[in-house]
This record gives C-alpha cells, sequence and structure tokens, in this order.
C-alpha cells in the first residue's frame, strides 16, 4: 500500500515529546501504535515529587519561551504556565541561553566573592563565547573545538586579566574554569574541547526569559497524551528489533496484505507496520543501532550516530531543614579558587568528582519547594557521580557546603536526590551535541527516513525524530516537539498524495 486509501499502519517508538508530538500530530492512519519502554510518558520530560514540592529530573526550563517557542505556545494554550511567562516584555529578553538571576558566588576558601570581583571574568566569557558564532560557516576555524579556541584567547589575555595582579589574575582564570565547566553542563558534554567550533553557532537561542512549569514540566507531555485516543500508547513495551525492507503478514492473515515493517519487543509482542517512527534517543542509537535495525541502517547514518555527540548532564538535589542562602538569591555558583582553564583537569574521578559541580539553582518558592537546591554537574564526573550510594552523594555535598560557606558545622541536607541519565537503560545520557568531526550535516542525515530512494514503491519505512535530529533546536524539548510534528507532517504529505495504482 502507498499513497493514498486503504489501511496505514504507524508505530511509533518513544513516547517522550518527539513521540506524543508525532501520535498528535498524524491525519489518515489507520491503525498507530505509540510503544513505550518505561512505565510512563514523557521521557527526559521527568518531574517527580520531592520536599515539599517537585523536582525536574529532566527537562528544567522552557528555553525562550516566546511566541516563536512551539512548547511555549502549547503550554500557554494547555494554560500551564504562570504569569511570569505570559508577560510580554519577559517573552522579548533576548539573554542567549545564558539568564541573568540574582546569583551568590561561592568560593573555596569559603567566602563568598563579589560579583564586581567576578564580572571582568564573566564579561569575557560572554563576549568570547559569543565570537564563536564568526565561524560558522568558516572552511578552515582556527581549531576544531570550542573549548581548545576559548582557551588559547583566555592564554592571549592571561597578561592583562585581573589588571596585572597575580592574585586577581588567580582569581579570574578560576572563574573563567568555573564558567567553562557550566558550559559543559548546557551543552551536556564532557569538555568543550568536544564541542566542534565551525557548527556551534547553528544552535539558535529563541528571545525570552526560561521560565518553568509551576506544575511540573510532565504536566505538558500529560496533556499531550490526554488528548490521543485511548488504547494508542503502550507503556513497558521496550523495543527490541524493527526488521524493514521486509514482507510481513499477520499471523492467521490469508489476504495478500503484506507490511515492509515488523517491530518486535522484547517481552515478545511484534506489531507489522507501514511506518515506523522512530524518537529513541541518539545515546540508546549509539549503543544498538546495529542490532536494533535489521537490516543494519545504511552507512551514512550509522556513521552520523557515531559521529555526533551525547553525554551527561546530571542534576542533584538537596532539601535543607533551614536555607543558608538568601531569600532573594536563586542561584548558586561555585569557583574552585585554584583552577585555571589553561590546566588540565584532574582525571582522579573518586577523589575529585564533585569539583565538576558548577553549583545550584534554588527552587522558588520555597512555599511550595521547601529549601530545596538543584545542582548541576556534566561529564564523567557526572557519570562517576551515578555510580555512587545517596549517602555517599550527600556526605561529600555536605563537605564542599561546609568548605564553600566557610562553617564546618553547617548541617547535612535532610534529603537528596538525584538523576541517573547516563545508566538509563533507555537513554543512556542527557542529550545530543554537535562533536568534533560533526557537522549539522550529520543531523539532517539522522533526520532523513528510510529508504532513501524517494522512488521505492514502499517509502517511508523508517522515518526519525528526537531533539537530536532538530539542526537547530537540538538539545531542546522544542527541538523534540517540533521534531516529531515534522514526521508526522512527513507522512501527512503521502498519505494525502493523490494513489499510484495499487500494489500489494
Ligand atoms: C529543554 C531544559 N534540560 C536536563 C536534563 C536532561 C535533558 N533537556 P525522550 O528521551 O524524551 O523520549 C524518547 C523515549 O524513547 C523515552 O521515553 C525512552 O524511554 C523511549 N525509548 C528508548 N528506547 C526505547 C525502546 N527500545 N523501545 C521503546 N521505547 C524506547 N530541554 O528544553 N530545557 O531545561 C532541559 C535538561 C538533565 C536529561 C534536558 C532540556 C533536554 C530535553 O529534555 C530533551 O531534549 C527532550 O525531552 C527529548 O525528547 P525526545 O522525545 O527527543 O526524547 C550552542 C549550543 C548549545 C546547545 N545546548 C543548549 C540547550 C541546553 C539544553 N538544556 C538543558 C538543560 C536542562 C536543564
Amino acid at each position: 500500500m502507498e499513497g493514498g486509501g486503504g489501511e496505514r499502519r504507524v508505530v511509533a517508538v518513544g513516547a517522550g515529546l518527539a513521540g506524543l508530538a508525532a501520535a498528535g500530530r498524524l491525519r489518515g492512519h489507520s491503525s498507530l501504535r505509540l510503544l513505550e519502554a518505561a512505565g510512563g510518558a514523557g521521557g527526559r520530560v521527568c518531574t517527580r515529587p520531592f520536599a515539599s514540592g517537585l523536582a525536574e529530573m529532566g527537562a528544567h526550563w522552557i528555553h525562550g519561551p516566546s511566541p516563536g517557542n512551539p512548547v511555549f505556545r502549547l503550554a500557554t494554550r494547555y494554560g500551564l504556565l504562570g504569569p511570569e511567562a505570559a508577560r510580554e516584555e519577559n517573552q522579548r529578553a533576548e539573554v542567549g541561553g545564558h539568564p541573568p538571576l540574582p546569583t551568590a558566588i561561592y568560593g573555596s576558601s569559603g567566602r563568598t566573592l563579589s560579583p564586581q570581583a567576578v564580572s571582568e571574568a564573566h564579561d569575557l566569557f560572554d563576549t568570547l563565547l559569543a565570537s564563536t558564532r564568526a565561524f560558522l560557516g568558516a572552511k578552515e576555524p582556527p581549531v576544531p573545538s570550542v573549548g581548545q579556541y576559548l582557551r588559547a584567547e583566555i592564554a592571549r589575555r592571561v597578561p592583562a586579566l585581573g589588571g596585572g595582579e597575580e592574585e586577581a589574575r588567580r582569581l579570574q582564570l578560576a572563574v573563567l574554569a568555573a564558567c567553562l565547566k557550566l558550559e559543559c553542563c548546557i551543552s551536556g558534554t564532557h569538555s568543550m574541547d568536544l564541542v566542534a567550533l565551525e557548527p556551534f553557532g547553528e544552535y539558535i537561542s529563541l528571545p525570552g526569559l526560561d521560565c518553568t512549569f509551576p506544575g511540573g514540566y510532565s504536566s505538558l507531555p500529560d496533556r499531550m497524551l490526554s488528548a490521543l485516543p485511548e488504547g494508542v500508547l503502550l507503556l513497558n513495551k521496550a523495543v527490541k528489533t524493527i526488521w524493514w525492507r521486509g514482507s510481513f503478514r499477520e499471523e492467521g492473515d490469508n489476504s495478500a496484505r503484506h507490511f515492509p515493517v515488523r517491530v518486535e519487543c522484547e517481552d515478545g509482542d511484534a506489531f507489522l507496520a507501514d511506518h515506523v517512527i522512530v524518537t529513541v534517543p541518539l545515546g540508546f542509537l549509539k549503543e544498538h543501532h546495529q542490532d536494533f535495525f535489521q537490516p543494519p541502517l545504511p552507512e551514512q547514518k550509522a556513521e552520523a550516530i557515531h559521529r555526533l555527540g551525547f553525554g551527561t548532564n546530571n542534576k542533584i538535589f538537596l532539601e535543607f531543614e533551614r536555607p543558608f542562602w538568601e531569600p532573594h538569591q536563586q542561584l548558586i555558583q561555585v569557583v574552585w579558587e585554584d583552577e585555571s582553564p589553561l590546566e588540565e583537569p584532574s582525571a582522579d574521578l573518586e577523589a575529585n568528582w564533585f569539583k565538576k559541580l558548577v553549583g545550584f539553582v534554588i527552587l522558588q518558592p520555597p512555599e511550595q519547594h521547601g529549601h530545596v537546591l538543584c545542582g548541576f554537574i556534566a561529564g564523567k564526573e557526572s557519570e562517576y557521580m551515578e555510580t555512587l550510594s545517596d549517602a555517599e552523594v550527600l556526605g561529600t555535598m555536605t563537605r564542599v557546603l561546609r568548605t564553600l560557606t566557610g562553617n564546618p558545622r553547617l548541617p547535612a541536607p535532610r534529603a537528596v536526590l538525584r538523576s541517573r541519565w547516563h545508566s538509563a537503560p533507555y537513554t543512556r545520557g542527557s542529550y545530543s551535541y554537535v562533536a568534533v568531526g560533526s557537522s549539522g550535516d550529520d543531523i539532517d542525515v539522522l533526520a532523513q527516513p528510510l529508504p532513501e530512494d524517494p522512488e521505492d514503491p514502499r517509502p517511508l519505512q523508517l522515518l526519525f525524530a528526537g531533539e537530536a535530529t532538530h539542526r537547530t533546536f537540538y538539545s531542546t524539548t522544542h527541538g523534540a516537539l517540533l521534531s516529531g510534528w515534522r514526521e508526522a507532517e512527513r507522512l501527512n504529505q503521502l498519505f494525502e498524495a493523490p494513489s499510484p495504482a495499487p500494489c500489494l
């Protein structure tokens, strides 16, 4: 069956935002199944109860909440956002992905650093980061990675840093090292040395002051799910193998109806389909694509999967009996005063993993959340943290905070909760980035449906969605949502096209 008319069976794999968006947009199919490995929908949008409020284990903010952002539009339509997000001046704010929030900066010597003391380094870092955009389209960027470029520029400016004073210069370098770590969290990578310089400017930051969901980010996938017909979503249905380019018939069906795709699940169930929309994370594809698709993916697609980056960014939530921070503060930034971006960071994960922690978001308002900090940590140190017990993480965080506050008797947090995205078997990390050796073209190759030949009589057997398939909004919820709509529209167009001669 091709083109319009006849039975059209569609299976979508993965019920994150991309899968839910695709399922909600499809028209003209006769049967749709959304298969999800986990026990609930939402994927990397995952709100959990913690303390007296909620904790976002995955996506935290709408990045760039403004009319150009489809997540913002949908959340507004569903009435899921607070009054701040509705304010037009907030929607117009251009912050380039780095919203200015009231911040306390804690140094490892146990003192709080004044904003003036660190502004030189912050301003320099912002300027250098913005200058990376100039390399978009460059045939020969000066160095392969964002990290190498930033460090080379920092090295050139060292003599002038801190007004030439040795101690002040060391502090500026330590702040620059902290800025680099924050950038690792934003890009979801172990090191900015892994992030390609030339395509870095292709990522688009939308205007708007990042906002959160008062009822939890999961309220969005919950609403999207409630709009789907009952029975479409099947939970705890991990897909094991997608057989494509085949000719499969339902058991006991003696009609001439054959399907090109058979989706086989871990539990032995199987679903025959004309089209499968694959929305599993790039981390899962990296680990499993060779067995997950039979026959295996074409070489070009497999290479794109290998080349693109997928790293880890985790959160550590800590609940305190009483706040040790000022009520108006929203962020705590951490500076290890002996660090420099010009020196190799320690490779001893066991001894030093916690130094990769960039700081904490203070969950607001305390009446809703209790006194809760949300720490961010990326890279191998974050993956090492996943292997520790809750008690070990809580103990280390207590020691770190005692050092940073200079208060050896600071009470320990009373509860801890952390994400473990690298260990999650159906995710294997947090989100994608364009790695050295890769480019935006690889994102497009990943998004390309199969079979490749547009004249194939059984077109669009495999379609690919998910955040890692969006060339300018990768790593975000809006990228995921748009990618799902994109693939649904691709099928809708096929279904609406005039039907060629039937060919069974
Ligand atoms: C955003 C934010 N955010 C923090 C953290 C994380 C992410 N993101 P899904 O994985 O959701 O769905 C796939 C499903 O498939 C899943 O349910 C699986 O169980 C299932 N599956 C897998 N295998 C299967 C199988 N075999 N069978 C059946 N099912 C299977 N985004 O907009 N704001 O604040 C953050 C953050 C810790 C982990 C984020 C944020 C990323 C989003 O969460 C993510 O993109 C989407 O939810 C993915 O949806 P999906 O449907 O594609 O996959 C220059 C430059 C810089 C570039 N980066 C800048 C942006 C920074 C990104 N922001 C990150 C920050 C935070 C805090």
